[in-house]
């Protein structure tokens, strides 16, 4: 049944692209599929990807062989509970290529990631999973109302990161003209918006707000531009900083996901619903487990977002957990998609920090910060431990405008800071009142903590 909807295994490309109208779907049999057929589709999709994973690459063979799982045991998506997990370590430990399903004569790409956390990870791509994920990109830019007349700016670094590339190669498969900018050169890029005609543009959320900065510096108006939308992730933003986005920017600010080791930039994107970032699930199957006790949770509850990708050919990763707290969301969505939605990540397990015992992510400290101000978007969260005692300092930078304030008026705003902080968290904070631009800016993702323990959290042990 499912064959002759989606062409079996292959990626199907059914929309008329001779017109340059906004195109609802990109690819509206999968994006739009009844559930049963999804799941039909996912089913087979497994099967056949743990077969392969099994045969070809050894540390798999050996943790299913440990668990007692054969790859004739999964038939169906109701048998992905049977498969152990995988996690970074295991990439680590299987360093550079280890995890590959396919010999080097069919990789045609490597990424890597930023390695900040420990050693890197290589992940490597056939020339049919670049296709597939230039297909997740390309939905992704139709899913904020891109078309081929568009000129997609996309200022995620290019280069072993997966941004630039992966949504320069969506914006080429779309038919719209890319404009690859990668990161940095902040007033350049300011000038390329003018002058390019920029209308969708690719970028952290942080960099978007650092140029928001320079455009009013420099006496750029959102007038100048002919922006229309930003597709923006690689890191954790909030709906503040979305407001924020879109009165600065003069656009609709929608938010995309994903992550190197599963694809890179596009395994989930928003629509123009904003109501959470479909997920392509015809290529990755998610499911929410309790990071604790390791149980799939039922649809709708918080936890570890773990993905099992179904189609990737280089490196198929199977029930990867991906550290992220996330919710899904199985309702049709107003857009007609019936692809699952993910709610905007609340941080990572492993980016939560404990304080006094209380567990905090800094996506709530954001929330508290732009509640109070919604300008206060250079910030430092530092953590040090003083005679056995957690401390958690929020240093926050001024604005010149704030310079005609009294020393009453900044006691004041210190005040409110604190009190919604402390109140956000459950936690007493103390706030650090910075010169403007003592912070360092950043042009890829932002670093928000300064965590000086020695012992952090938790989730590191496991
Ligand atoms: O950040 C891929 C990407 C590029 C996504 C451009 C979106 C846009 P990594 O460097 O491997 O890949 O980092 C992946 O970044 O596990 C999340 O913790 C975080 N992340 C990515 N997108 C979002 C988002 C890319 N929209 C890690 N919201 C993921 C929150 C995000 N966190």
């Amino acid at each position: 049944m499912f064959a002759s909807a989606f062409g079996a295994d292959c990626v199907t490309v059914k929309i008329n692209r001779k017109g340059t109208k906004p195109m609802n779907y990109w690819n509206k049999d999968i994006e739009c599929a009844p559930r049963s057929e999804l799941e039909a589709l996912q089913s087979y999709r497994l099967a056949n990807t743990v077969r392969r994973v099994y045969e070809n690459v050894a540390p798999y063979r050996a943790k299913m062989d440990a668990a007692g799982v054969r790859p004739e045991d999964i038939k169906s998506i109701a048998d992905l509970s049977k498969l152990p997990f995988t996690v970074k370590q295991d990439l680590r430990d299987n360093y550079p290529y280890g995890m590959f399903a396919v010999p080097a004569s069919e990789v045609v790409r490597v990424h890597a990631s930023s390695g900040t956390t420990g050693k890197q990870t290589v992940v490597g791509y056939t020339a049919k999973d670049i296709d597939i994920w230039a297909e997740c990109a390309a939905r992704a830019l139709v899913n904020v109302g891109g078309t081929k007349d568009d000129y997609v700016h996309v200022s995620y670094g290019y280069g072993l990161f997966t941004g630039g590339l992966g949504m320069h190669y969506g914006a080429e498969k779309l038919g719209a003209t890319a404009i690859p900018a990668s990161a940095g050169n902040s007033m350049r890029q300011l000038e390329m918006f003018r002058d390019f005609g920029s209308s969708i543009i690719c970028m952290t959320p942080s960099y978007a707000i650092s140029l928001i900065e320079l455009m009013q510096e420099k006496g750029f108006k959102k007038s100048d531009f002919k922006l229309k939308a930003g597709l923006f992730g690689a890191e954790p933003w909030t709906e503040e900083m979305r407001r924020q986005i879109e009165e600065g920017l003069g656009l609709k600010a929608y938010d995309l996901y994903g992550l190197s080791e599963i694809m890179g930039p596009s395994v989930s994107a928003e629509c123009v619903c904003q109501a959470g970032m479909h997920i392509c699930e015809d290529h990755f199957i998610p499911e929410i487990i309790d990071p604790d006790t390791l149980e799939v949770l039922p649809a709708g509850q918080q936890g570890e977002l773990v993905f099992t990708c179904i189609t990737k050919e280089a490196m198929p990763l199977i029930r990867y957990r991906t550290r992220d707290i996330a919710s899904l969301v199985y309702d049709k969505c107003e857009c007609g998609r019936t692809l699952v939605r993910m709610l905007k990540p609340q941080g990572r397990t492993d980016d939560m920090l404990i304080i006094r015992g209380v567990n905090v992510f800094p996506s709530q400290i954001e929330a508290a910060l732009l509640s109070v101000d919604e300008k206060a978007t250079n910030y430092l969260l530092e953590v040090n431990r003083v005679n056995n005692l957690d401390t958690l300092e929020v240093q926050l930078e001024t604005r010149p405008d704030m310079f005609g304030d009294d020393v009453k008026t900044l006691e004041n705003y210190k005040k409110r800071v604190k009190a919604a902080i402390d109140s956000a968290i459950g936690v007493g904070v103390s706030i650090k009142l910075l010169e403007p631009k003592t912070l360092a800016r950043s042009m890829g993702k932002a670093v928000r903590v300064k965590d000086n323990r020695e012992i952090k959290n938790k989730f590191e042990k496991k």
